[in-house]
């Protein structure tokens, strides 16, 4: 069987409806609609197998961060392949990329977090930092220290750990989710759950849930907190500013460790290396994937500050992956964080893509569909409501209105995500200006369309 882009489209689906079963998704769904088959991509610009051609709002899954189409990254795995393709890290041997790309993370890390374990996912990565956080109380002599406080719609990834972690109630309700010793606090969502208060006052009540939960269980049993600096996958909740300093004064005052999860929020997303820089957040442990290859290579990890780090060294860690610190997953990312620095993204994000963008996404606020129109880095997000003076709900089911602007924003060959009734988008970190005017152009046509859409079915009443 060739692998050829020239099959017909219709072809290609059979093929893909009759075999692959796709993540997070409704699978008899989607074989009797037909997956679009995406084949080539350069840039911020995907194109099908019908030869059209789609801003890619969403950075594949948030990752591909330098843009698609960079020979240097295919090469350097190429070059890799033929010098080292695989060793593994376990018994004692060590690989040049590994090590090398330890060393460049130790240094691009904020603080003293000096140590990495690898992964090949984010996922795998938070179900190590499961099991380095338990296993570093057990070694302090504190073996009670195991609960993990996580939030409600944090998303963390989709293994047992993982999926625990994370706060998904339709993760949850399949597959005997969450694991023991995991509890969820409630996110800082204000637009959605603020009610009358205050962002700032919302931000500060929703912190405090971290401390009531650590009195109600006991600070003796508990062994962290995870949150990712701004959730993704949950909306793109960007919390009030209140938020994160009453977080770090809890962990501090209780002396739990704080697990960033990065991996959305790491290598340039928010304007710094890593999101935790970009709140003045100070983490024991940060989660990374996706942008570290900018998703051209499955590889993730753990960076962990000394004393966490020191502490697991003195007894053998009982884990690991065949694939940590692959060789040409590593080679691969440290060309990629090469890009990334030489070119000065990051800076360019912090100076001129992120104002842009908060700018010309912000401008979408006057739609009568949109609620609120937030972006914090080169991550935004639009809350659609049919009353926004109320931030009212839809009367129909939570999703059903995203799902048909989703459906919109795809015909206008713009992929933007929906989470429930909440548009999203994470670019590329090089999409240049008039890229971010022609994205929030779709953007605005997808409304109109929604909106239109909506009038037509009877669809703008607000739950009761
Ligand atoms: N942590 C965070 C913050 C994530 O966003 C993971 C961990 C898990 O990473 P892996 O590499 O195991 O997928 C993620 C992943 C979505 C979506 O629909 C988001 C993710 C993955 C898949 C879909 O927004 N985030």
């Amino acid at each position: 069987m060739t692998l050829s882009n020239t099959a017909p489209t219709a072809e290609l689906q059979a093929l893909d409806a009759a075999h692959h079963m796709h993540p997070f998704t409704a699978n008899g769904a989607l074989g009797a609609k037909g997956a679009r088959i995406i084949t080539r991509a350069k840039g911020v610009r995907l194109t099908d197998s019908d030869g059209a051609e789609l801003i890619d709002g969403m950075a594949g899954l948030w990752c591909v961060n330098i843009g698609y189409g960079r020979e240097e990254l295919a090469e350097a795995a190429a070059r890799q392949m033929r010098e080292l393709p695989y060793y593994n890290t376990f018994f004692q041997t060590s690989h040049v990329p590994a090590l090398t790309l330890a060393a460049k993370l130790a240094e691009l890390a904020p603080g003293d977090l000096n140590h990495v374990f690898f992964a090949c996912s984010g996922s795998e990565a938070n179900d190590t930092n499961i099991r380095m956080v338990r296993q570093y109380w057990a070694l302090k002599g504190q073996p009670a220290r195991r609960t993990i406080i996580a939030r409600h719609n944090g998303y963390h990834g989709s293994t047992m750990g993982g999926g625990s972690l994370g706060g998904m109630a339709g993760m949850h309700a399949q597959g005997g989710l969450p694991i023991p010793g995991i509890v969820h606090i409630d996110q800082p969502y204000w637009w959605g759950e603020g009610g009358e208060m205050t962002p700032e006052a919302f931000g500060l009540a929703r912190a405090r849930q971290l401390e009531e939960k650590i009195l109600e269980l006991g600070a003796e049993n508990v062994a962290a907190f995870i949150a990712e600096p701004v959730q993704g996958a949950g909306g793109v909740i960007i919390p009030p500013d209140s938020y994160w300093p009453e977080i770090q004064r809890i962990v501090d005052k209780y002396g739990i460790l704080l697990i960033a999860d990065e991996v959305i929020t790491g290598f340039g997303r928010l304007g710094h290396w890593f999101g935790s820089q970009s709140y003045g957040i100070r983490p024991h442990i940060m989660t990374i994937a996706k942008g570290l290859s900018s998703g051209y290579q499955p590889i993730g990890g753990s960076i962990v500050c000394d004393e966490v780090a020191h502490t697991i060294a003195q007894d053998e860690f009982n884990h690991g992956y065949t694939y940590s610190g692959h060789p040409v997953a590593a080679a691969v990312a440290l060309e990629n964080l090469r890009i990334l620095e030489e070119e000065g993204i990051i800076a360019r994000v912090r100076a001129e893509a992120a104002p842009y963008l908060a700018q010309a996404w912000g401008a979408l606020a006057d739609h009568p569909l949109v609620g609120e129109a937030v972006s914090r880095g080169m991550m935004a997000s639009l809350a659609l409501t049919p009353d926004k003076a109320s931030r009212a709900r839809f009367a129909a089911e939570a999703g059903t209105v995203g799902y048909i602007a989703r459906e919109y924003s795809f015909g206008n060959n713009l992929v933007m995500r929906h989470v429930g009734d909440r548009l999203i988008i994470a670019p590329p970190l090089v999409i240049s200006t008039d890229d971010m005017d022609a994205l929030v152009a779709r953007a605005r046509k997808t409304l109109d369309q929604t909106h239109a859409h909506l009038q037509r079915e009877g669809m703008l009443q607000a739950a009761a």
